[in-house]
Protein backbone atom coordinates (compact mmCIF):
# COMPACT_ATOMS: atom_id res chain seq x y z
CA UNK A 1 0.00 0.00 0.00
CA UNK A 2 1.38 3.03 -1.12
CA UNK A 3 -1.14 5.52 1.58
CA UNK A 4 -1.53 7.94 3.35
CA UNK A 5 -4.76 8.19 1.26
CA UNK A 6 -5.89 4.78 -0.99
CA UNK A 7 -7.28 7.27 -4.14
CA UNK A 8 -3.51 8.71 -3.95
CA UNK A 9 -1.93 5.25 -3.24
CA UNK A 10 -3.79 3.86 -6.30
CA UNK A 11 -2.52 6.85 -8.49
CA UNK A 12 0.66 5.92 -7.46
CA UNK A 13 1.03 2.43 -8.20
CA UNK A 14 -0.83 2.54 -11.35
CA UNK A 15 1.88 5.10 -12.80
CA UNK A 16 4.54 2.49 -11.44
CA UNK A 17 2.70 -0.09 -12.90
CA UNK A 18 2.76 1.78 -16.37
CA UNK A 19 6.27 1.52 -16.22
CA UNK A 20 6.94 -1.47 -15.65
CA UNK A 21 9.28 -1.63 -18.34
CA UNK A 22 11.53 0.72 -16.79
CA UNK A 23 12.02 4.34 -17.58
CA UNK A 24 13.32 5.92 -20.71
CA UNK A 25 14.83 9.35 -21.28
CA UNK A 26 12.83 12.27 -21.95
CA UNK A 27 14.55 13.85 -24.65
CA UNK A 28 12.84 16.80 -26.88
CA UNK A 29 9.51 16.27 -26.08
CA UNK A 30 9.28 12.55 -25.32
CA UNK A 31 10.50 9.28 -23.92
CA UNK A 32 13.11 7.54 -25.39
CA UNK A 33 13.06 3.63 -25.06
CA UNK A 34 14.35 2.07 -21.49
CA UNK A 35 18.15 1.24 -22.54
CA UNK A 36 20.40 -0.35 -19.81
CA UNK A 37 18.45 0.29 -16.38
CA UNK A 38 19.08 0.77 -13.02
CA UNK A 39 16.80 -0.06 -9.84
CA UNK A 40 15.34 2.70 -8.06
CA UNK A 41 14.08 1.64 -4.24
CA UNK A 42 11.72 3.16 -1.49
CA UNK A 43 14.41 3.03 1.25
CA UNK A 44 11.95 2.75 3.85
CA UNK A 45 10.72 -0.99 2.46
CA UNK A 46 13.45 -2.15 0.59
CA UNK A 47 11.32 -2.83 -2.42
CA UNK A 48 12.41 -2.43 -5.94
CA UNK A 49 9.57 -0.11 -7.26
CA UNK A 50 11.13 1.23 -11.21
CA UNK A 51 14.01 1.22 -12.93
CA UNK A 52 15.22 3.75 -14.60
CA UNK A 53 17.77 4.24 -17.79
CA UNK A 54 21.57 4.77 -17.62
CA UNK A 55 22.61 8.01 -19.75
CA UNK A 56 25.09 7.01 -22.11
CA UNK A 57 26.80 9.66 -23.91
CA UNK A 58 24.66 9.01 -26.45
CA UNK A 59 21.55 10.23 -24.74
CA UNK A 60 23.69 12.80 -23.69
CA UNK A 61 24.41 14.20 -26.75
CA UNK A 62 20.76 13.71 -27.80
CA UNK A 63 19.24 15.65 -25.54
CA UNK A 64 22.03 18.54 -25.79
CA UNK A 65 21.17 18.50 -29.57
CA UNK A 66 17.77 18.82 -28.71
CA UNK A 67 17.88 21.85 -26.34
CA UNK A 68 19.92 23.77 -28.73
CA UNK A 69 17.10 23.41 -31.67
CA UNK A 70 14.72 24.55 -29.41
CA UNK A 71 16.96 27.27 -27.76
CA UNK A 72 16.34 30.28 -30.34
CA UNK A 73 12.59 29.93 -30.45
CA UNK A 74 12.52 29.45 -26.87
CA UNK A 75 14.23 32.90 -26.31
CA UNK A 76 12.59 34.11 -28.96
CA UNK A 77 9.27 33.77 -27.22
CA UNK A 78 7.81 37.12 -25.32
CA UNK A 79 8.87 37.18 -22.00
CA UNK A 80 4.73 36.88 -21.07
CA UNK A 81 4.39 34.07 -23.76
CA UNK A 82 7.61 32.01 -21.77
CA UNK A 83 5.40 33.15 -18.40
CA UNK A 84 2.28 31.60 -19.63
CA UNK A 85 4.61 28.37 -20.02
CA UNK A 86 5.45 28.46 -16.39
CA UNK A 87 2.38 29.32 -14.77
CA UNK A 88 0.72 26.49 -16.98
CA UNK A 89 3.48 24.35 -15.60
CA UNK A 90 2.64 25.47 -12.03
CA UNK A 91 -1.18 25.10 -12.40
CA UNK A 92 -0.46 21.33 -13.73
CA UNK A 93 2.06 20.57 -11.24
CA UNK A 94 -0.53 21.67 -8.64
CA UNK A 95 -3.60 19.08 -10.31
CA UNK A 96 -0.59 16.41 -9.50
CA UNK A 97 0.07 17.50 -6.28
CA UNK A 98 -1.30 14.86 -4.08
CA UNK A 99 0.85 12.06 -6.46
CA UNK A 100 3.91 13.80 -6.49
CA UNK A 101 4.02 14.02 -2.53
CA UNK A 102 3.34 10.73 -2.45
CA UNK A 103 5.89 9.54 -5.19
CA UNK A 104 8.75 11.85 -3.89
CA UNK A 105 8.48 10.02 -0.44
CA UNK A 106 8.18 6.29 -2.21
CA UNK A 107 11.32 7.54 -3.77
CA UNK A 108 13.17 9.63 -0.95
CA UNK A 109 11.51 8.01 2.42
CA UNK A 110 11.22 11.96 3.38
CA UNK A 111 7.62 11.87 5.59
CA UNK A 112 4.65 12.51 3.96
CA UNK A 113 3.93 15.64 6.09
CA UNK A 114 7.03 17.31 4.56
CA UNK A 115 6.52 16.19 1.18
CA UNK A 116 2.90 17.41 0.94
CA UNK A 117 2.87 20.71 2.87
CA UNK A 118 6.71 21.71 1.58
CA UNK A 119 8.34 20.50 -0.72
CA UNK A 120 5.08 19.85 -3.53
CA UNK A 121 3.64 23.78 -2.56
CA UNK A 122 7.55 25.21 -2.73
CA UNK A 123 7.90 23.73 -5.76
CA UNK A 124 4.74 25.40 -7.17
CA UNK A 125 5.42 28.55 -5.85
CA UNK A 126 8.99 28.59 -7.29
CA UNK A 127 7.31 28.05 -10.96
CA UNK A 128 4.93 31.33 -10.43
CA UNK A 129 7.91 33.07 -8.96
CA UNK A 130 9.49 32.92 -12.00
CA UNK A 131 6.72 33.59 -14.48
CA UNK A 132 6.44 36.47 -12.70
CA UNK A 133 10.66 37.13 -13.78
CA UNK A 134 9.79 36.02 -17.54
CA UNK A 135 7.29 38.54 -17.49
CA UNK A 136 8.97 41.22 -16.64
CA UNK A 137 12.60 40.45 -17.78
CA UNK A 138 13.03 42.53 -20.39
CA UNK A 139 12.81 45.56 -18.24
CA UNK A 140 14.58 44.20 -15.21
CA UNK A 141 17.51 43.34 -17.69
CA UNK A 142 17.67 45.54 -20.33
CA UNK A 143 20.40 43.98 -22.78
CA UNK A 144 20.74 40.50 -21.42
CA UNK A 145 20.51 37.51 -22.75
CA UNK A 146 20.19 33.73 -21.81
CA UNK A 147 23.36 31.32 -21.63
CA UNK A 148 21.81 29.43 -24.15
CA UNK A 149 21.69 25.40 -22.76
CA UNK A 150 22.10 24.52 -19.05
CA UNK A 151 23.43 21.70 -17.82
CA UNK A 152 22.47 20.72 -14.61
CA UNK A 153 23.00 17.85 -12.35
CA UNK A 154 21.31 17.57 -8.63
CA UNK A 155 21.14 15.74 -5.10
CA UNK A 156 18.77 13.07 -4.01
CA UNK A 157 17.44 14.97 -0.77
CA UNK A 158 15.11 17.54 -3.01
CA UNK A 159 14.55 15.64 -5.72
CA UNK A 160 11.88 17.30 -6.73
CA UNK A 161 12.22 21.02 -5.33
CA UNK A 162 16.14 21.44 -6.50
CA UNK A 163 14.54 20.29 -9.87
CA UNK A 164 12.28 23.41 -9.74
CA UNK A 165 15.31 25.80 -8.14
CA UNK A 166 17.12 24.54 -11.38
CA UNK A 167 14.64 25.03 -14.04
CA UNK A 168 12.55 27.67 -13.43
CA UNK A 169 14.80 30.62 -13.54
CA UNK A 170 16.56 29.03 -16.21
CA UNK A 171 13.71 28.60 -18.55
CA UNK A 172 12.02 32.30 -17.65
CA UNK A 173 15.36 33.40 -18.66
CA UNK A 174 14.90 31.69 -22.51
CA UNK A 175 17.76 29.20 -21.68
CA UNK A 176 16.53 25.52 -22.60
CA UNK A 177 17.91 22.48 -20.10
CA UNK A 178 19.58 19.27 -19.81
CA UNK A 179 19.07 18.19 -15.86
CA UNK A 180 19.77 15.11 -14.48
CA UNK A 181 18.15 13.54 -10.97
CA UNK A 182 20.33 11.76 -8.76
CA UNK A 183 20.57 8.36 -8.86
CA UNK A 184 19.11 7.56 -5.79
CA UNK A 185 15.52 9.64 -6.60
CA UNK A 186 14.89 10.35 -10.13
CA UNK A 187 10.91 9.59 -10.13
CA UNK A 188 9.55 12.82 -9.64
CA UNK A 189 11.88 14.64 -12.68
CA UNK A 190 10.43 11.90 -14.56
CA UNK A 191 7.31 12.19 -13.76
CA UNK A 192 7.29 16.43 -14.03
CA UNK A 193 8.87 15.57 -17.65
CA UNK A 194 4.95 13.73 -17.98
CA UNK A 195 3.23 16.85 -16.74
CA UNK A 196 5.86 19.56 -18.43
CA UNK A 197 4.45 17.76 -21.56
CA UNK A 198 0.55 17.80 -20.80
CA UNK A 199 1.19 21.20 -19.97
CA UNK A 200 2.21 22.13 -23.53
CA UNK A 201 5.83 23.02 -22.81
CA UNK A 202 7.46 23.09 -26.19
CA UNK A 203 9.58 20.17 -27.12
CA UNK A 204 13.42 20.17 -26.36
CA UNK A 205 12.89 22.76 -23.75
CA UNK A 206 13.33 20.59 -21.00
CA UNK A 207 15.29 17.89 -21.26
CA UNK A 208 15.63 14.75 -18.11
CA UNK A 209 18.47 12.38 -18.87
CA UNK A 210 18.81 9.86 -16.00
CA UNK A 211 22.38 8.16 -14.51
CA UNK A 212 25.01 8.10 -12.38
CA UNK A 213 27.73 10.47 -11.57
CA UNK A 214 29.26 9.74 -15.15
CA UNK A 215 25.98 11.06 -16.82
CA UNK A 216 26.36 13.79 -14.93
CA UNK A 217 30.16 14.45 -16.02
CA UNK A 218 28.78 14.06 -19.73
CA UNK A 219 26.40 16.65 -19.25
CA UNK A 220 28.50 19.27 -17.34
CA UNK A 221 31.56 18.62 -19.97
CA UNK A 222 29.40 18.56 -23.02
CA UNK A 223 30.58 21.35 -25.37
CA UNK A 224 26.96 22.46 -26.47
CA UNK A 225 26.36 23.32 -22.61
CA UNK A 226 26.70 26.92 -22.08
CA UNK A 227 25.72 26.86 -18.48
CA UNK A 228 26.61 24.67 -15.84
CA UNK A 229 24.63 24.86 -12.24
CA UNK A 230 25.29 21.77 -9.68
CA UNK A 231 23.70 21.15 -6.32
CA UNK A 232 25.50 18.31 -4.46
CA UNK A 233 28.70 17.69 -2.51
CA UNK A 234 31.94 19.55 -2.54
CA UNK A 235 33.90 17.13 -3.84
CA UNK A 236 32.13 16.81 -7.39
CA UNK A 237 31.19 20.36 -7.01
CA UNK A 238 35.57 20.76 -7.25
CA UNK A 239 35.29 18.11 -9.97
CA UNK A 240 32.83 19.75 -11.87
CA UNK A 241 35.20 23.22 -11.53
CA UNK A 242 38.01 21.46 -12.55
CA UNK A 243 36.09 20.16 -15.67
CA UNK A 244 34.80 22.99 -16.69
CA UNK A 245 38.16 25.73 -16.13
CA UNK A 246 38.53 27.67 -19.17
CA UNK A 247 36.07 25.97 -21.28
CA UNK A 248 33.83 29.59 -21.37
CA UNK A 249 30.94 27.82 -19.43
CA UNK A 250 29.22 29.75 -16.61
CA UNK A 251 29.17 28.25 -13.56
CA UNK A 252 26.97 27.78 -10.24
CA UNK A 253 27.75 25.56 -7.27
CA UNK A 254 25.38 24.81 -4.28
CA UNK A 255 27.79 22.79 -2.35
CA UNK A 256 28.05 20.91 1.35
CA UNK A 257 27.35 22.86 4.67
CA UNK A 258 28.15 22.90 8.71
CA UNK A 259 25.90 25.30 9.42
CA UNK A 260 25.87 27.11 13.43
CA UNK A 261 22.72 27.20 15.09
CA UNK A 262 23.07 30.17 18.12
CA UNK A 263 21.00 30.21 21.43
CA UNK A 264 21.66 33.16 23.49
CA UNK A 265 20.58 33.37 27.07
CA UNK A 266 17.80 35.49 26.50
CA UNK A 267 16.72 33.71 23.08
CA UNK A 268 12.96 32.25 23.85
CA UNK A 269 14.12 28.75 24.74
CA UNK A 270 10.93 27.10 23.86
CA UNK A 271 10.88 28.50 20.46
CA UNK A 272 14.71 27.57 20.07
CA UNK A 273 14.13 23.83 20.38
CA UNK A 274 11.69 24.26 17.64
CA UNK A 275 13.86 26.11 15.79
CA UNK A 276 16.06 22.43 16.25
CA UNK A 277 13.79 20.31 15.34
CA UNK A 278 13.07 22.20 11.96
CA UNK A 279 16.65 22.60 11.12
CA UNK A 280 18.70 19.43 11.79
CA UNK A 281 15.40 16.78 12.41
CA UNK A 282 13.92 17.81 9.46
CA UNK A 283 14.08 15.78 5.82
CA UNK A 284 16.35 13.57 8.15
CA UNK A 285 18.84 16.04 8.59
CA UNK A 286 19.71 15.65 4.40
CA UNK A 287 19.53 19.09 4.33
CA UNK A 288 22.27 21.09 3.22
CA UNK A 289 21.73 24.27 5.48
CA UNK A 290 20.96 22.21 8.08
CA UNK A 291 21.72 23.90 11.53
CA UNK A 292 24.08 20.88 12.55
CA UNK A 293 25.97 22.43 15.41
CA UNK A 294 24.00 24.08 17.83
CA UNK A 295 26.22 26.74 19.89
CA UNK A 296 24.22 27.83 22.86
CA UNK A 297 25.45 30.66 25.57
CA UNK A 298 26.70 28.67 28.71
CA UNK A 299 24.74 30.18 31.16
CA UNK A 300 21.63 28.29 29.57
CA UNK A 301 23.34 24.93 28.48
CA UNK A 302 21.78 23.12 30.80
CA UNK A 303 18.51 23.82 30.95
CA UNK A 304 18.34 23.92 26.88
CA UNK A 305 19.88 20.70 26.89
CA UNK A 306 17.82 18.94 28.88
CA UNK A 307 14.55 20.76 26.91
CA UNK A 308 16.19 19.31 23.71
CA UNK A 309 16.38 15.54 24.96
CA UNK A 310 12.82 15.83 26.49
CA UNK A 311 11.70 17.20 22.82
CA UNK A 312 13.85 14.65 21.00
CA UNK A 313 12.36 11.85 22.75
CA UNK A 314 8.80 12.86 21.26
CA UNK A 315 9.83 12.45 17.72
CA UNK A 316 8.90 9.55 16.12
CA UNK A 317 10.95 7.91 13.33
CA UNK A 318 9.48 5.14 11.19
CA UNK A 319 7.27 5.04 7.87
CA UNK A 320 7.18 8.08 6.45
CA UNK A 321 4.17 7.03 4.50
CA UNK A 322 2.06 7.80 8.52
CA UNK A 323 1.04 10.89 8.79
CA UNK A 324 2.43 11.45 12.10
CA UNK A 325 5.76 10.30 11.62
CA UNK A 326 8.58 12.97 11.53
CA UNK A 327 11.35 11.52 10.55
CA UNK A 328 10.93 8.81 7.81
CA UNK A 329 14.03 6.77 6.10
CA UNK A 330 17.60 7.40 5.16
CA UNK A 331 17.83 7.78 1.35
CA UNK A 332 19.81 4.49 1.03
CA UNK A 333 21.91 2.25 2.89
CA UNK A 334 24.89 3.36 2.09
CA UNK A 335 24.13 7.15 3.28
CA UNK A 336 22.63 4.90 7.01
CA UNK A 337 26.49 3.52 6.76
CA UNK A 338 28.28 6.57 6.55
CA UNK A 339 26.45 8.18 9.37
CA UNK A 340 26.47 5.19 11.65
CA UNK A 341 30.34 5.63 10.95
CA UNK A 342 30.94 8.88 11.62
CA UNK A 343 28.64 8.68 14.85
CA UNK A 344 30.74 5.71 15.96
CA UNK A 345 33.87 7.45 15.34
CA UNK A 346 32.70 10.93 16.98
CA UNK A 347 31.56 8.37 20.25
CA UNK A 348 35.21 6.59 20.08
CA UNK A 349 36.88 10.07 20.26
CA UNK A 350 34.89 10.72 23.42
CA UNK A 351 31.89 12.82 22.46
CA UNK A 352 28.79 12.04 23.98
CA UNK A 353 25.81 10.73 21.96
CA UNK A 354 22.62 10.64 23.16
CA UNK A 355 19.45 9.42 20.68
CA UNK A 356 15.85 8.57 20.26
CA UNK A 357 14.59 5.49 18.66
CA UNK A 358 14.30 4.23 15.23
CA UNK A 359 12.99 0.76 13.53
CA UNK A 360 15.02 -1.59 12.20
CA UNK A 361 15.78 -0.99 8.30
CA UNK A 362 17.27 2.24 6.66
CA UNK A 363 16.37 4.61 9.59
CA UNK A 364 18.89 6.70 12.28
CA UNK A 365 17.21 8.26 15.23
CA UNK A 366 17.53 11.76 16.45
CA UNK A 367 20.71 12.34 17.40
CA UNK A 368 22.49 15.16 19.94
CA UNK A 369 25.89 15.09 21.03
CA UNK A 370 27.47 16.50 24.11
CA UNK A 371 30.90 17.22 25.62
CA UNK A 372 32.12 17.12 21.22
CA UNK A 373 35.78 18.74 21.05
CA UNK A 374 35.54 22.03 17.79
CA UNK A 375 38.37 19.56 16.03
CA UNK A 376 36.10 17.07 16.36
CA UNK A 377 34.72 14.75 13.57
CA UNK A 378 31.10 15.19 14.24
CA UNK A 379 32.11 18.87 14.61
CA UNK A 380 33.92 19.22 10.99
CA UNK A 381 32.28 16.89 8.58
CA UNK A 382 28.84 17.46 7.11
CA UNK A 383 26.86 14.86 8.41
CA UNK A 384 23.71 14.97 6.50
CA UNK A 385 22.15 12.65 9.18
CA UNK A 386 19.43 13.46 12.04
CA UNK A 387 22.95 14.48 14.01
CA UNK A 388 23.55 17.52 15.75
CA UNK A 389 26.51 18.64 18.00
CA UNK A 390 25.86 21.08 21.00
CA UNK A 391 28.63 23.26 22.26
CA UNK A 392 28.71 25.85 24.86
CA UNK A 393 30.02 29.42 24.43
CA UNK A 394 30.43 32.33 26.60
CA UNK A 395 30.82 35.54 24.79
CA UNK A 396 28.66 36.42 21.74
CA UNK A 397 32.70 37.01 20.29
CA UNK A 398 33.10 33.42 21.41
CA UNK A 399 29.82 32.08 19.55
CA UNK A 400 30.95 34.19 16.37
CA UNK A 401 34.63 32.62 16.44
CA UNK A 402 33.07 28.93 17.26
CA UNK A 403 30.29 29.06 14.20
CA UNK A 404 32.86 30.53 11.92
CA UNK A 405 35.50 27.74 12.86
CA UNK A 406 34.32 25.91 9.50
CA UNK A 407 35.15 25.40 6.07
CA UNK A 408 32.08 25.74 4.63
CA UNK A 409 29.50 28.76 4.95
CA UNK A 410 26.29 28.01 3.45
CA UNK A 411 23.45 28.98 6.24
CA UNK A 412 23.17 30.25 9.91
CA UNK A 413 20.43 30.48 12.71
CA UNK A 414 20.70 32.94 15.70
CA UNK A 415 18.28 33.10 18.63
CA UNK A 416 18.16 36.20 20.66
CA UNK A 417 14.97 38.83 22.17
CA UNK A 418 17.69 41.25 21.78
CA UNK A 419 17.62 42.58 18.17
CA UNK A 420 20.76 44.87 18.31
CA UNK A 421 22.93 41.18 19.36
CA UNK A 422 21.14 39.18 17.03
CA UNK A 423 22.01 41.54 14.11
CA UNK A 424 25.15 42.40 15.20
CA UNK A 425 26.55 38.56 15.09
CA UNK A 426 24.31 37.84 11.80
CA UNK A 427 26.21 40.18 10.22
CA UNK A 428 29.86 38.61 11.52
CA UNK A 429 29.14 34.97 10.49
CA UNK A 430 30.24 33.82 7.69
CA UNK A 431 27.23 32.55 5.85
CA UNK A 432 24.87 33.54 2.71
CA UNK A 433 21.88 32.99 4.60
CA UNK A 434 21.14 33.88 7.92
CA UNK A 435 18.16 33.29 10.15
CA UNK A 436 17.06 35.28 13.07
CA UNK A 437 14.69 33.42 15.51
CA UNK A 438 13.79 30.67 13.01
CA UNK A 439 15.75 27.93 10.65
CA UNK A 440 15.18 26.67 6.84
CA UNK A 441 12.92 29.11 6.05
CA UNK A 442 13.03 28.82 2.01
CA UNK A 443 11.04 31.77 -0.34
CA UNK A 444 11.45 31.76 -4.05
CA UNK A 445 11.96 35.46 -3.20
CA UNK A 446 14.72 35.18 -0.92
CA UNK A 447 18.35 34.40 -2.44
CA UNK A 448 19.81 31.31 -1.33
CA UNK A 449 23.36 30.01 -1.60
CA UNK A 450 27.16 29.74 0.18
CA UNK A 451 30.74 31.24 0.54
CA UNK A 452 33.66 29.61 0.86
CA UNK A 453 33.46 25.63 0.46
CA UNK A 454 29.69 26.07 0.19
CA UNK A 455 29.95 26.93 -3.62
CA UNK A 456 29.12 30.21 -5.21
CA UNK A 457 26.22 31.92 -7.11
CA UNK A 458 22.63 32.28 -5.70
CA UNK A 459 19.10 30.72 -6.54
CA UNK A 460 15.77 32.22 -6.41
CA UNK A 461 14.76 36.15 -6.00
CA UNK A 462 16.89 38.29 -8.74
CA UNK A 463 20.53 37.23 -8.00
CA UNK A 464 19.30 33.91 -8.94
CA UNK A 465 17.66 34.86 -12.51
CA UNK A 466 20.99 36.89 -13.00
CA UNK A 467 22.71 33.49 -12.89
CA UNK A 468 21.01 32.22 -16.34
CA UNK A 469 21.89 35.38 -18.05
CA UNK A 470 24.93 37.18 -19.65
CA UNK A 471 24.98 40.66 -18.72
CA UNK A 472 22.24 40.95 -16.47
CA UNK A 473 23.50 44.23 -15.45
CA UNK A 474 20.07 45.71 -13.54
CA UNK A 475 18.27 48.63 -15.11
CA UNK A 476 19.74 52.25 -13.97
CA UNK A 477 17.52 53.36 -11.07
CA UNK A 478 14.46 55.86 -11.72
CA UNK A 479 15.22 59.38 -10.94
CA UNK A 480 13.64 59.80 -7.21
CA UNK A 481 10.26 61.58 -7.10
CA UNK A 482 10.31 64.95 -6.90
CA UNK A 483 8.21 65.83 -3.28
O1 LIG B 1 26.58 13.33 -3.60
P1 LIG B 1 27.13 13.62 -5.06
P2 LIG B 1 26.35 11.88 -2.91
C1 LIG B 1 26.84 15.59 0.50
C2 LIG B 1 26.44 14.89 1.76
C3 LIG B 1 26.44 13.46 1.35
C4 LIG B 1 27.59 13.42 0.38
C5 LIG B 1 27.58 12.31 -0.62
O2 LIG B 1 27.41 15.13 2.76
O3 LIG B 1 26.65 12.61 2.43
O4 LIG B 1 27.51 14.65 -0.29
O5 LIG B 1 26.37 12.28 -1.37
C6 LIG B 1 26.09 13.65 -9.55
N1 LIG B 1 30.06 15.01 -12.52
N2 LIG B 1 25.71 16.09 -0.22
O6 LIG B 1 27.49 10.98 -3.17
O7 LIG B 1 28.00 12.52 -5.52
C7 LIG B 1 25.31 12.53 -8.92
O8 LIG B 1 24.94 11.58 -9.90
C8 LIG B 1 28.80 15.44 -12.56
C9 LIG B 1 25.35 17.44 0.03
O9 LIG B 1 25.02 11.40 -3.30
O10 LIG B 1 27.67 15.00 -5.05
C10 LIG B 1 24.14 13.28 -8.32
O11 LIG B 1 23.15 13.56 -9.29
N3 LIG B 1 27.85 14.98 -11.71
C11 LIG B 1 24.33 17.95 -0.87
C12 LIG B 1 24.76 14.58 -7.85
O12 LIG B 1 25.99 14.68 -8.58
C13 LIG B 1 28.21 14.06 -10.80
C14 LIG B 1 23.38 17.06 -1.50
C15 LIG B 1 25.06 14.67 -6.35
O13 LIG B 1 25.80 13.57 -5.95
C16 LIG B 1 29.53 13.58 -10.72
C17 LIG B 1 23.90 15.73 -1.74
C18 LIG B 1 30.48 14.10 -11.64
N4 LIG B 1 31.76 13.73 -11.62
C19 LIG B 1 25.01 15.29 -1.08
N5 LIG B 1 29.59 12.67 -9.71
C20 LIG B 1 23.85 19.33 -0.69
N6 LIG B 1 24.72 20.27 -0.40
O14 LIG B 1 22.68 19.61 -0.85
C21 LIG B 1 28.36 12.58 -9.18
N7 LIG B 1 27.50 13.42 -9.82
Amino acid sequence: DYGPAPEDSAIVRDWLKRHEAGFGHFIDGGFTAAGETFEVTNPASGEVIARVSQGSDADVDAAVKAARAAQPGWAGLSGHDRARHLYALARHIQQHARFLAVLETLDNGKPIRESRDIDVPLVVRHFYHHAGWAEIMADEFPGAAAHGVCGQVIPWNFPLLMLAWKIAPALAAGNTVVLKPAEYTPLTALALAEIAREAGLPKGVLNIVTGDGATGAAITGHPGVNKVAFTGSTEVGRLIRRQIAGSGKALTLELGGKSPFIVFADADLDAAVEGVVDSIWFNQGQVCCAGSRILVAEAVAPRFTELLKRRMATLITGNPLEKSTDIGAIVHPVQLERITALVEQGRAEGSEIHQGTAPAGCFYPATLVTGVEPASILSTEEIFGPVVTLTPFRTPEDAVALANNSRYGLAASVWSENVNLALDVAAKVKAGVVWINAANLFDAGAAFGGTRESGFGREGARAGMAAYLTHPTPRAKRPEAIP
